[in-house]
């Protein structure tokens, strides 16, 4: 059993290592006691300094915390960071990487701060001039097209399109689900320019049984053996179609960067990021539900009703996950930072979206929730991309605050504060949280 002390409570006690080592005694040192979980305003006394003494200030709102509460400056452990324009990296075999939400702040996500979320080993060769590319399956007209005949053969476009990893969130999960433990930052919105995926299903000729797509890239399975796919997903027919897929051979007005599927990928935005094939060699169209590697199981799946943290859930019961929920992040200020003195207000910023359909309202609260103010919010410049919330806040007096984002979409559908728990950590949309200490 350890003892108390070997927790020093100091400015850098990280909530993951606090809460790793021994939860109970985390809570009592945080909360003074296990938590009450069904009311606010239950922090005092000494929990209530010992938490202050955490964040490095007293906290004007604290009546209005939930119990068990965790203020989020004890949570942001970002690792030194490497790699891409400084972007964290959670895995090298296969690379892994996100970017921390205040590097997310461009409209246009540059091609250095992508994340990156590989399954297998990217190809060795991603030479665009002998690059070429399969639609056959159940179509009229197989084809293999070079880029350049893409290029000549369809209309190019350019958009803003939101790519999101289905586990974007999963570090959140408690239990903790197995798999990357992103935090926020395994979601970008870069300037992607190809063609319609539609326009070339279109010229392949779509049998008419053809309910779902197969897409296969040039990356091998990390076990060497040359007859697996590392992931090969789908979608059905229908979100196929939809006119703002691209078959994308340039990012941000240049290639594609290698580890984002050069020099040729799919960008399906709206649903989970694992349906844009990288490095894309092949589709093809099927008359039953792609089986490829990550389709089956409980990859990319979910149960298809609620569950309890933690319930075991039977296979059959997991369903493919489509559409990816409404969702908003704030990119300035940075998590942590300390206003001048003098200072008592800052202009919050963001971006949020909402799979296929488009963010209607984002409200910000400072008072842990109990009121809301209306953010500005921009619209789309084209489907799919996020959108831009901004809205100056003045904080009533000096302390820690938080500053809460919540985006409701098209079809009233609002970010909770909660997780929906489900067994492989998918689809955390809840609030995202930055502190702010006010001096
Ligand atoms: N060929 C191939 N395509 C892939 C993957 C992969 O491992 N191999 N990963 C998928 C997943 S799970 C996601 S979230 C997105 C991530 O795209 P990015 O790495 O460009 O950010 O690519 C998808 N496309
Ligand atoms: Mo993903």
């Amino acid at each position: 059993m350890p003892r108390d002390d070997d927790y020093a409570v100091s400015g850098d006690v990280k909530l993951f290592d606090l809460y790793d080592k021994d939860p109970e005694l985390a809570d009592k040192i945080i909360f003074g006691r296990v938590a009450d979980k069904n009311r606010r305003g239950f922090l005092k006394g000494a929990g209530l300094a010992t938490m202050g003494a955490i964040v490095g200030a007293g906290i004007p709102f604290h009546a209005n915390m939930p119990a068990g509460f965790v203020p989020v400056a004890m949570a942001s452990n970002h690792d030194p960071m490497m790699g891409k324009d400084a972007i964290t990296i959670l895995n090298d075999r296969p690379v892994n990487a996100e970017t921390p939400a205040h590097m997310l702040d461009d409209d246009i996500t540059p091609t250095s701060r992508h994340f990156v979320r590989n399954n297998g080993i990217p190809p060795e060769d991603m030479n665009a001039g002998t690059w070429e590319f399969t639609v056959d399956g159940l179509v009229d007209n197989p084809m293999t097209l070079s880029i350049a005949d893409l290029k000549s053969k369809f209309e190019v476009v350019t958009k803003r399109l939101t790519i999101e990893c289905g586990g974007n969130g999963r570090a959140a999960f408690d239990p903790p689900a197995k798999g990357n433990q992103w935090t926020y930052g395994a979601v970008a919105c870069s300037e992607w320019t190809g063609v319609r995926y539609a326009d070339v299903l279109k010229a392949a000729g779509v049998k008419s049984n053809v309910i779902y797509t197969a897409h296969v890239g040039a990356d091998s399975h990390l076990s060497g053996d040359e007859t697996k796919l590392p992931i090969s997903r789908g979608v059905p027919i229908d979100k196929a179609m939809n006119p703002n897929n691209l078959i994308a051979f340039a990012q941000n007005g240049n290639d594609i960067h290698p580890m984002n599927g050069a020099p040729l990928r799919l960008v399906v935005p709206g649903w989970p990021g694992s349906c844009s094939q990288k490095w894309l060699k092949r589709v093809y169209m099927r008359d039953v539900v792609h089986d490829g590697p990550k389709m089956t199981g409980k990859a990319y799946r979910k149960p298809g009703y609620p569950v309890a943290p933690g319930t075991k859930v039977p296979k059959e019961d997991f369903e493919i996950i489509e559409e990816m929920p409404v969702k908003s992040l704030i990119t300035f200020p940075e998590t942590g930072v300390n206003l001048p003195a003098g200072q008592d207000s800052v202009q919050i910023r963001g971006h949020a979206w909402a799979g296929d359909v488009e963010v209607s309202s984002v409200e910000l609260s400072i008072d842990f929730g109990v009121t809301w103010i209306k953010a500005d919010l921009q619209n789309p410049v084209n489907p799919y991309a996020w959108q831009r919330f901004s809205q100056t806040v003045k904080f009533p007096t000096k302390g820690y605050y938080e500053v809460w984002a919540r985006a409701t979409d098209s079809r009233d559908r609002m970010q909770p504060f909660a997780i929906a728990w489900n067994p492989k950590g998918y689809l955390n949309n809840s609030m995202h949280r930055v502190a702010v200490m006010v001096a």
